[in-house]
């Protein structure tokens, strides 16, 4: 038996009920290609639950071991997507391997594939890491263990294990053809029919290389998943879930070809692409299948979306914000709920970038209508590594919490003149001119049953048992019922933690 394992995220506002994509991913392609061998994907959120409290995390870790005591997995492959995965999955690491040093352990996702030697000084419990696309060297890691031969082999590309104190790295891989790309196989599952939400990648990489984002780490081209697969996979999701929503898990969507198909199934898609990419002209054609709609806009000043790397010169920057104009017009007119997503405070930002933003925002809003929108807005993060790392540093007045890879690496003064205060104190502003309308509630209550309450907001006295686990307030139940109760009480909760609602990200993180 191999176990893949998503581990369990503190950041609870951005929380969806949805499976682990790269793991059903990978899990499902290693399933075609050996189909006598056992495997199964655990999603700790979805399968015991989400923990409030450190003793129900320790619970839930306990039940864990037990089952592990009991299944024996030759290997357990994990996946770290988001930083705000990692602590928890080393702490993860470590569990396994002090309970049973015979399981062998591997890491994928975008944080180890950046950050492997890091990983390897903080922990001896991995035992190896694929960087990049996980299918074909998962493939190759299992196949050895099967047949219990070591999977540190210099012969499968895109790894690296740590020996002796030296590290070591095969040669690169290369990107995984899309055609081999395997159907999902839902039955890998524990609780197929419990995801409310159904993530789906159409492509995969980006060609643009934004310096605050990682994709150029893992994809930095931009493949289609070939339309035949996309149509077989759609039609399963359909046959074999209770859910009606499409997440898009695309770096840069521009499958809208594929509306036709959504529609005959009935599905509807939430997608998020950039701003100059999408046609406002098609929104009409597929409003009635389009759940959200969201835009990677991050800010209206050209200073700071060149330092973004998001536009190229002066033309380019027109477009973009006449672009997205155009589409939220677009968007207001056939009642599409919009998200504009905002960094506020990137490195080098001067208050006048952010008045920019601002007066962009106030002049959007004026265009509200019933899909409503929202300015989700975030203080800056400068992951090492990065290119926004290499200009931060640049930058001589820019300070931020050089906390390590691990950590949040907030950027708390943008530049010489400008605070923090001031920046959080615009983040408010540009976040209390979205349209929270019905619409946009009913969609982001669907997706993201906890957005930005604060972590405490979960085990207010207000929430029934019938949304803990076996009605223990240590462990919430994101199953569906639970969701569905909870789902019923946001309304109550949002009006109590208002003032919360637009704080930084650290509040709505579970204290565990
Ligand atoms: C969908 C998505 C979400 C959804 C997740 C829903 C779900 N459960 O699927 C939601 C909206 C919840 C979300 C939230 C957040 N996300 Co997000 N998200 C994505 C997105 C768009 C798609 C991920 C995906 O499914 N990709 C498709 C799969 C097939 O590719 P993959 O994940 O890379 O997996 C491959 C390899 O990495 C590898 N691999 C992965 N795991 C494993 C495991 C093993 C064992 C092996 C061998 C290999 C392996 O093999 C896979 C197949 O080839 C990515 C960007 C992108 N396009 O990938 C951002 C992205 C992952 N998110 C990101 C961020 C920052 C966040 C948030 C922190 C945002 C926020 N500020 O709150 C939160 C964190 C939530 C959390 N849980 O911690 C960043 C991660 C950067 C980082 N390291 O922190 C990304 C990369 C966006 C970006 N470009 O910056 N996200
Ligand atoms: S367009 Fe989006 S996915 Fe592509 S590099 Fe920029 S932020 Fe990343």
């Amino acid at each position: 038996m191999i176990f893949f394992i998503e581990p369990m995220s503190k950041s609870i506002s951005m929380y969806v009920p949805a499976y682990p994509l790269p793991l059903i991913e990978i899990a499902s392609f290693v399933q075609s290609n050996m189909p006598g061998i056992a495997i199964n994907i655990v999603s700790i959120s979805m399968d015991y639950g989400l923990p409030l409290t450190m003793e129900g995390k320790e619970q839930i870790y306990q039940e864990l071991l037990e089952e592990i005591s009991e299944i024996k997995p030759r290997g357990i492959g994990i996946s770290c997507t988001a930083i705000a995965q990692a602590e928890e999955t080393i702490q993860l690491c470590e569990l396994i391997k002090n309970h049973d040093p015979d399981i062998f352990i591997f890491l994928g996702g975008y944080f180890p594939t950046i950050y492997y030697e890091e990983i390897f000084s903080r922990t001896q419990a991995v035992d190896l890491i694929v960087i990049g696309e996980g299918e074909v060297p998962a493939l190759e890691i299992i196949k050895r263990l099967e047949c219990d031969k070591n999977p540190l082999d210099e012969n499968i590309p895109g790894l690296a294990w740590k020996k002796n104190g030296y590290m070591h790295l095969t040669k690169k891989g290369v990107r995984f053809d899309l055609n081999n790309k395997a159907l999902l196989n839902l039955e890998l599952l524990r609780y197929p029919l419990a995801y409310d939400i159904l993530p789906y990648a159409f492509s995969r990489g980006c060609p643009y290389h934004c310096n605050f984002c990682m994709e150029q780490f893992i994809r930095p081209i931009r493949k289609k998943v070939p339309s035949k697969i996309i149509q077989k996979d759609l039609r399963n999701l359909a046959l074999h879930t209770k859910a009606h929503t499409l997440l898009v898990s695309d770096a840069l969507f521009k499958s809208f070809n594929q509306f036709h198909l959504l529609r005959s199934i009935g599905m509807k898609a939430n997608f998020e692409t950039r701003c100059d990419v999408l046609d406002p002209s098609i929104i009409p054609e597929i409003a009635d299948v389009c759940g959200m709609l969201a835009l990677g806009f991050e800010s209206a000043s050209y200073s700071t979306l060149k330092r973004m790397g998001k536009v190229r010169d002066r033309d380019h920057y027109q477009y973009y914000v006449s672009n997205t104009i155009a589409i939220f017009k677009e968007a207001v007119k056939n009642q599409i709920p919009v998200t504009i997503f905002m960094i506020a405070g990137y490195p080098g930002d001067t208050e006048e970038d952010l008045e920019k933003s601002l007066i962009f925002a106030k002049e959007l809003s004026k265009n509200s209508g019933k899909g409503g929108h929202i300015f989700k807005i975030g203080e800056c993060n400068v992951y090492p590594k990065t290119k926004i790392y290499d200009l931060t540093v640049s930058l001589p007045d820019v300070v931020f919490d050089d906390d390590g890879v691990f950590g949040d690496n907030i950027v708390r003064q943008p530049s010489k003149n400008l605070d923090f205060e001031t920046v959080l104190a615009y983040m408010t502003e540009i976040f209390s001119l979205s349209n929270n309308t019905p619409k946009m509630q009913r969609t982001v209550l669907n997706m993201m049953p906890f957005f930005r309450l604060p972590a405490h907001a979960l085990s207010d006295e207000m929430i029934p048992d019938v949304c803990f686990r076996d009605n223990n307030r240590e462990i919430f139940d994101v199953q569906g019922k639970s969701l569905v109760a909870f789902r019923k009480l946001v309304p109550g909760l949002t009006k109590k933690y208002k003032k919360w609602m637009s704080a930084q990200r650290s509040d709505r993180t579970l204290q565990f």
